[in-house]
């Protein structure tokens, strides 16, 4: 399970997590007051920041984002095998501020077929930061919760010489014949480091009772390189790192991934101006080149409706922030920057004079400041913070190649001559409060955020089912006049550790003004009296959505807990429920996790553990009627895994998940949209069959 507290005193919990976690990438976190290391065995935490290790569960699919997935709160939106979502708090799409390493990016697909944890594969994640609740403001933007993957570094050492790092994996699945390899190596002093890292991972399309899901076969390669340097008071490090993913099957979408090739460049800096005052600046560049198509992976079609599709996105951040350690804790103020450019171009390779920029030259900018204050007051905890960001957004004249019928080529030229120029100021304000009563640690969080509107949510003029990967079924259109969103978040929640027991439950609420949501194009929906109407029945959907400012609510609670029973005898769980609601009509809001629980009993003696998990999914029926959504059942799997340290630094797990091979269908998965396949068109794609995994990790 994912976060186990052992009733061991602290200060030996925290030698113990050092030495299970032997991740270079920890050694200098000690200084950040928000990640105090607490919790051992695969995960550490603090009152209001999570740290799951990498190798803490046994999930094995390619992607960071089923790691978070089993967080007390998360659950994983599954567009394919590697386009996972994270969902937390009834959120997702990039109302979830997810990170890699640290840095901001925007994804290339207008479906996320590559969100942003599609760029942590886990066989290269060293483990993920959590933050409960919401982000704190110093990280950007940004409304539920926040997730950082950070990968496997080099980290300096203590002595002058140099002494070789390595930290490499494999990992071998049975459902879908996957494997990974990969990791990181390299040499460092205490004054230097530099590594490789690189990975290879590819899979078939995998097995469910019944048959095989297609077009679920994946393929992706990493490789980059880091150097760092420390000296005195200050440090640089400089990364580079390249993705490349191949053909890969998104059954719930019109199409499959061709191709993404993805470059990441990051430079960061930390300097120790004064006893004190402490700076921290970056620089960073994500680079998106991606095609997708609708024949390469599924079967063609007539050669009319062949499509190819190019997205780009280019996103440049810079960052800076100074600290100050007073009497009074800790004042951080800082500022960031962040460009975006995007291109969406539709082509038919059957036919060279049918091409669509759809989304062409759009631009964004982004420039945010915030002020921090984190320290106490008698036994309360807190972090305090504002944030005010400008954003501006523009998108280019449509370009059209000559066989485009009449209908595209009219919303066209209307959106042409509209204004496509808009700015946006938004205030964020998050407040974090804690108190460590021994035993007992409440918690409070207390959250303004905000998002803008995406430049697919306001500049959609062409009706297109790209929406950010809700994989409805449905055809969307833009709105140019939406305005951002506003969630107020309230947070409650305390941990206990006692004895050999823990528990931390969490119940919140969170309303927002200005929800973006599809809503029916006009009042007469079905009736076709609209060029889009037109163009989007052409398509397929004769009633299309348009994204419009509603107003919605989520709530719900969540807990993990363990207790010792006997001997080496642990029972350990994690168990969410979510709830999700417009409040300007009688709808529930899409695609939100049902109600869940994971239990697991474990056998753990020196040096190895064993793990009975059952995991029982209640059924979905408070489905969205604007969505198209349709309801779900309940189901229970079981998985039994294991680990054990063959040598120091060696470590060996594997399991079996699904045992009992059951058919189940996630009620987040996507609806199957790839004829050929043994799924039925139409239908949610099925849950893994029985899986048998093994997993190896050296590091030293
Ligand atoms: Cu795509």
């Amino acid at each position: 399970m994912n976060f186990r507290i052992s009733a061991a005193p602290a200060a030996s919990l925290a030698a113990l997590a050092v030495a299970l976690c032997s991740s270079p990438a920890f050694a200098d976190e000690g200084t950040d007051p928000l990640t105090d290391i607490i919790i051992v065995n695969g995960a550490r935490e603090t009152p209001v920041t999570d740290e799951i290790a990498a190798d803490s569960a046994p999930v094995v699919a390619p992607d960071a984002a089923g790691l978070v997935a089993r967080a007390p709160g998360a659950a994983l939106i599954d567009n394919g095998a590697l386009s996972g979502q994270v969902q937390y708090h009834g959120s997702f799409g990039d109302r979830v501020l997810v990170r890699i390493d640290g840095q901001r990016f925007s994804s290339g697909g207008p479906n996320l077929m590559d969100p942003p944890l599609h760029y942590a594969p886990m066989v290269l994640v060293d483990h993920i930061e959590l933050d409960r609740g919401v982000s704190p403001v110093s990280k950007g933007p940004g409304e539920a919760g926040g997730v950082n993957a950070v990968l496997k570094h080099v980290d300096f050492t203590d002595g002058k010489a140099f002494q070789p790092r390595v930290d490499v994996g494999a990992l071998y699945r049975s459902v879908d014949d996957s494997y990974a390899v990969g990791g990181v190596v390299g040499l460092a002093s205490q004054n230097w480091r530099m590594g490789v890292i690189a990975a290879h991972e590819e899979g078939s399309d995998y097995r469910f009772p019944g048959g095989r899901a297609s077009p679920t076969s994946f393929t992706r390669d990493t490789y980059g390189a880091e150097v760092g340097f420390r000296s005195g008071p200050g440090e640089l490090s400089l990364s580079y790192r390249r993705q490349e993913t191949g053909p890969t099957g998104n059954p719930p979408f019109p199409m499959d991934i061709v191709y993404f090739h993805t470059d990441f460049l990051r430079a960061d800096a930390k300097l120790q101006l004064a006893d004190g005052i402490r700076l921290e600046a970056g620089l960073g560049h994500v680079a998106v080149r991606h095609l997708m198509d609708n024949f390469s992976l599924r079967p063609a079609m007539n050669p009319m409706m062949l499509r190819a599709t190019y997205a780009d996105a280019d996103t440049m951040t810079a960052d800076a922030a100074v600290h100050f350690t007073t009497g009074i804790g800790t004042i951080s103020l800082g500022g960031d920057i962040e460009t975006g450019d995007k291109q969406v171009t539709i082509t038919n390779p059957a036919n060279p004079a049918f091409f669509i920029a759809s989304q062409n030259r759009v631009a964004t900018t982004r420039s945010g400041g915030f002020a921090q204050w984190r320290g106490g007051f008698g036994v309360v905890e807190s972090e305090i913070g504002v944030r005010v960001d400008h954003y501006t957004m523009r998108a280019g004249a449509p370009e059209l190649g000559s066989a485009v019928p009449m209908a595209p080529v009219m919303l066209a030229n209307a959106f042409a001559v509209s204004d496509r120029d808009r700015s946006d100021t938004t205030f964020d304000v998050a407040a974090r409060f804690w108190a460590d009563l021994g035993a007992v640690r409440p918690r409070l969080t207390l959250a303004r955020k905000t998002r803008v509107p995406s430049a697919l949510e306001r500049f959609s003029w062409l009706p297109t089912e790209a929406s950010a990967g809700l994989a409805d079924g449905n055809i969307y259109v833009g709105n140019p006049l939406l305005k951002p969103e506003t969630m107020w978040i309230a947070e409650a929640g305390v941990d206990v550790e006692t004895g050999g027991l823990y528990m931390r439950p969490t119940i919140y609420y969170r309303r927002v003004d200005d929800y973006i949501q599809g809503v029916p194009f006009d009042a007469t929906p079905g009736v076709i009296d609209s060029t889009v109407e037109m163009v989007a029945n052409m398509n397929g959907d004769a009633t299309p959505l348009k994204w419009a400012n509603v107003s919605a609510e989520l709530y719900g609670a969540d807990i993990d807990f363990g207790a010792k029973l006997i001997g080496p005898l642990r029972v350990d769980g994690v168990a969410s429920y979510v709830r999700g609601k417009r409040r300007d009509i009688a709808d529930n809001l899409y695609r939100i996790a049902p109600p869940n629980i994971r239990l697991g009993l474990t056998w753990e003696v020196q040096g190895w553990s064993l793990t009975a998990e059952g995991h029982a999914v209640a059924k979905e029926d408070k489905v969205s009627a604007t969505n198209s959504e349709t309801p779900t059942g309940g189901y229970v799997l079981a998985n039994i895994y294991g680990g054990m340290e063959l040598m120091r630094g060696v470590r060996l797990d594997a399991g079996v998940e699904n045992l009992f091979d059951r058919y189940y269908v996630e009620h987040l998965a996507g609806y199957n949209r790839a004829a050929g396949s043994d799924v039925a068109v139409g239908a949610r794609m099925p849950g893994t069959g029985r899986s048998a995994f093994v997993r190896l990790r050296v590091s030293y």
